[in-house]
């Protein structure tokens, strides 16, 4: 069947779930938040990465619904979280790129956070360089207008993109998140470490937070420690987990 055709079915069905992968404030070794991250429950052992299906659903438009969804269901879980008191916990999204473009995300937002009684500083949209360097007049307005609402925005994958480094000056940006290429092969390829060493400080000097992902091994822990990193996640801290498992985790 077409692929369009098994993902409205499955949205029909209510088949999306979210997975949380943990992030960790390195200063404090204490959790900070997690990712959302959504997976395709296809049947009882079946379950879909978004690699498989992220692409056609941006192709396709059920992006906006999907994403909605996403939104929705991780402010619902993040404010489960603060009120059973873990209020320092926020929640990070993934926004694509036809999403952040579309005219009523800052609508949609505002929504979800009143509908869901989730403060606005819990929550923290992830956007990649090419989406906001699509168009990155329009893209400043939108972000200006997201971060009135007092939520967060964070760059994924920094580092992979080919944009210039001074939209970061124009942006109304919190954080770089180090794409885990560069923090998977730290030990192995020096130039890596040099990089992942390189953004911490241009973070750093432009009074950003840093989050490097893809963290597995302590080595990698040690040198992230070592450099001042803020924030860590990665298989080493927790892969991504379901909500009860990610839930027991935090217990
Ligand atoms: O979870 P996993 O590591 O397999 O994610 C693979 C890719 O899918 C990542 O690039 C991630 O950003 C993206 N992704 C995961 N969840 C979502 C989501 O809810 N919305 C969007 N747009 N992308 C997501
Ligand atoms: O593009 P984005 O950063 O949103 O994607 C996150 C993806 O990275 C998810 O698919 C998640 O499962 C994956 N991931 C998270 N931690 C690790 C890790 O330590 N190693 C590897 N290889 N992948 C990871
Ligand atoms: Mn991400
Ligand atoms: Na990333």
């Amino acid at each position: 069947m077409e692929m369009e055709i098994m993902l409205r079915e499955a949205l029909e069905r209510k088949e999306f779930v979210l997975h949380y992968q943990p992030k960790i404030n390195m200063l404090t070794g204490k959790m900070s938040g997690a990712e959302a991250l959504i997976r395709w429950q296809k049947g009882e052992n079946n379950l879909i990465y978004p690699n498989a299906f992220i692409q056609v659903a941006e192709e396709t438009g059920l992006i906006v619904q999907i994403g909605e969804l996403v939104i929705r269901e991780a402010c619902i879980r993040c404010k489960e979280w603060h009120d059973q008191g873990l209020t320092d916990l926020s929640i990070s999204v993934n926004i694509s790129a036809s999403q952040f473009h579309k005219q009523d995300i800052e609508e949609l937002i505002a929504n979800i956070l009143l509908e869901t009684g989730l403060p606005p500083y819990a929550l923290e949209l992830e956007l990649t360089e090419s989406t906001v360097m699509k168009s990155p007049e329009e893209a400043r307005v939108v972000l200006k207008n997201l971060k009135s609402l007092g939520l967060k925005i964070s760059i994924d994958d920094f580092g992979t993109g080919f944009s210039s480094l001074s939209y970061l000056r124009h942006f109304p940006i919190d954080t770089l998140k180090i794409d885990k290429s560069f923090i998977m092969n730290l030990d192995s390829d020096h130039a890596n470490a040099m990089i992942a060493k390189a953004v911490i400080s241009l973070a750093h000097s432009l009074n950003l937070k840093v989050v490097a992902e893809g963290v597995e091994n302590n080595e990698q822990m040690q040198f992230l420690d070592s450099e001042q990193c803020d924030y860590a996640q990665g298989y080493y801290v927790s892969r991504p987990l379901s909500w009860d498992k990610i839930n027991e985790w935090i217990k």
